[in-house]
């Protein structure tokens, strides 16, 4: 008779799931040792919450739910950060942790949390495997992960259960998130509102995936001759190099974007969700609601809600009698462009690298179809409002938590996703501290991700925020390691970079091999968009 860890991991085959990250303690051995029965591959992380972001990018580019499975107390713990991004970055991620089993509590207390407690306020739902129901509760938690608003279901197994004979159900199964139907009425009002738009703009968020409503999306906007305007998570999706591409909202309070959002007499927000914002929404022209979820936590104020599958709802739009003014869309777009481009550069006092020279340099080295995953920090901000993407859901990024360390765990997930293809990992010098030991799994992978630390022995962006408070410096500022050394003494390549000349040879070196490489760029981040300007300070 199949185990309750056979049924687990039965479940997952059947969900198309064929990769489990993790980092497993003495009580996940039964669970592990159906992994290794089943032939599922098991990538060891260095850090639990590596784990999750590993999850994290699989999902978002295989299009199932990624999994990740901890030990018990600390395990779990340390996994709360990655659970946590996943849940504000609309992930669908189902964590599986051990846990004590219940015939020893309460008077067992090493390592023993309250999980359910732990993560109840970050994720959709945790749930216990037992015998009883075991199948079920696991077809219906993966189920959770992607129904409506994706995110993390936790479930939590002891190693006692695990080794059990699984049982059919004798109670009912964890419930799912319920879709409302589109109303013929919302369409109508839609429509009406579209009708008589002269300046419409249509915002497109997270949500885009996995329905991955592309075309579609462009077809209504040129239909509409109307600007859109992406998050950092769903860069890409019309090509930046587009018309209508109107830039990135979501990194800072001045997003350039936000002159063309502010002018729109209508918005269509698709698959769009405020996590992403910085500043509160307060856009005033009236707002049509796209989304495979509900108008929900947050309601955004809203003339219709379309809720359903985007292809369904963008469709039903496309064929509207539009009135867009004729100096609206992609003549409103190319003034904003041609403002973004008249705009100088300060020059390095240091005559180190600026962050926009080694990133250009990179950019046009990098196949087109490269993905590119980027930490938190100036660095983030800067690549997020000016590194063009051709393509949709190449682009991966923590916005909705911004939690550092996301990089690295995320494109060695790409590497394995999307095995060939050369993967940019995009860090700031403190964001590759926290994922360090990932190097170790960069090595044992052997996935061609070229990890490009921007080093400026700073937490610059928190030093910004200080600067720009008329604060002095303090408690942002440490002492590198010598990475190239670090890399190598992992059996990475590696390359220090302090001008052009050498950046291109590095990340000519870097492409052409397709090893992994991590090349460490001496850079001044007087030229950071988030640098206060000095007449400012
Ligand atoms: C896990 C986590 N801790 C702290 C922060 C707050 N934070 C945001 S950016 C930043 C600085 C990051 O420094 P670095 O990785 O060197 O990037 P830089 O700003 O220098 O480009 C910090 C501490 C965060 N977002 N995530
Ligand atoms: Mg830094």
């Amino acid at each position: 008779m199949n185990t309750v860890a056979d049924v687990l991991v039965e479940t997952l085959q059947a969900a198309g799931v064929d990769t489990v990250f993790g980092l497993p303690g003495g009580e996940n051995v039964a669970v592990m040792d159906a992994l290794r029965r089943y032939g599922l591959r098991f990538v060891l992380a260095r850090h639990e919450s590596s784990a999750v972001f590993m999850a994290d990018a699989t999902a978002r580019l295989t299009g199932k739910p990624g999994v990740c499975l901890t030990t018990l107390g600390p395990g779990a713990a340390n996994a709360v950060a990655g659970v946590a991004h996943a849940y504000l970055d609309r992930a669908p991620v189902l964590i599986i942790t051990a846990q004590t089993p219940d015939a020893l509590l309460p008077d067992h207390t090493h390592q023993v949390l309250d999980l359910a407690a732990l993560f109840a306020p970050i994720t959709k739902g945790t749930f216990q495997v037992q015998p009883s129901g075991a199948r079920e509760i696991v077809r219906s938690a993966l189920a959770l992960t992607t129904n409506a608003r994706p995110g993390p279901v936790h479930l939590r197994i002891s190693n006692e259960d695990a080794a059990q004979p699984a049982l059919p159900a004798s109670h009912q199964s964890a419930p799912t998130d319920q879709l409302p139907a589109l109303r013929s009425e919302d369409l109508a009002q839609a429509r009406a509102q579209l009708a008589q738009a002269r300046k419409p703009v249509i915002v497109v968020g997270v949500g885009l995936e996995p329905e991955q409503p592309y075309a579609a999306l462009r077809e209504l906007a040129e239909a509409a001759q109307a600007p859109v305007i992406v998050t950092p998570k769903s860069k890409g999706t019309l090509a930046d190099n587009h018309p209508l591409a109107a830039g990135v909202i979501g990194l800072t309070r001045t997003d350039p974007a936000y002159a063309i959002l502010d002018e729109a007499d209508c918005i269509v927000a698709v698959g769009f969700d405020v996590v992403e914002l910085v500043k509160p929404w307060g856009q005033a022209a009236p707002l049509i609601w796209v989304a495979p979820w509900a108008n929900v936590d947050p309601t955004l104020p809203a003339v219709a809600d379309l809720t359903g599958p985007l292809q369904t709802s963008l469709h039903q739009l496309i064929d509207t009698a539009f009135a867009t003014a004729p100096d609206w869309g992609a003549a409103r777009v190319t003034a904003l462009r041609q403002l973004l481009a008249s705009r100088v550069l300060p020059a390095s006092s240091t005559g180190q690298l600026l962050p926009q020279t080694v990133l250009q340099i990179v950019r046009q080295h990098l196949p087109p179809t490269a993905v590119v995953t980027t930490d938190v920090g100036s660095h983030k901000i800067l690549a997020g409002l000016t590194w063009p993407m051709a393509l949709p859901n190449r682009y991966l990024v923590s916005n909705g938590l911004s939690c550092m360390g996301f990089a690295l765990p995320a494109a060695l997930a790409a590497g394995l996703a999307l095995p060939g293809q050369t993967i940019l990992c995009l860090t700031g010098d403190a964001g590759l501290a926290m994922a360090l030991g990932e190097l170790g799994l960069l090595a044992e992978l052997q996935v061609p991700v070229v990890v490009l630390v921007l080093r400026d022995n700073a937490l610059d962006l928190i030093r910004s925020a200080q600067v720009r408070a008329g604060k002095p410096a303090y408690g942002t500022e440490f002492i590198n390691p010598d990475f190239v050394r670090i890399a190598a003494a992992y059996g990475l390549d590696a390359y220090r970079v302090n001008n052009a000349a050498e950046c291109t040879s590095a990340i000519q070196a870097a492409v052409a091999g397709m090893r992994p490489t991590l090349i460490e760029a001496l850079i001044d981040p007087v030229s950071y968009p988030t640098t206060p300007v000095a007449s400012q300070q």
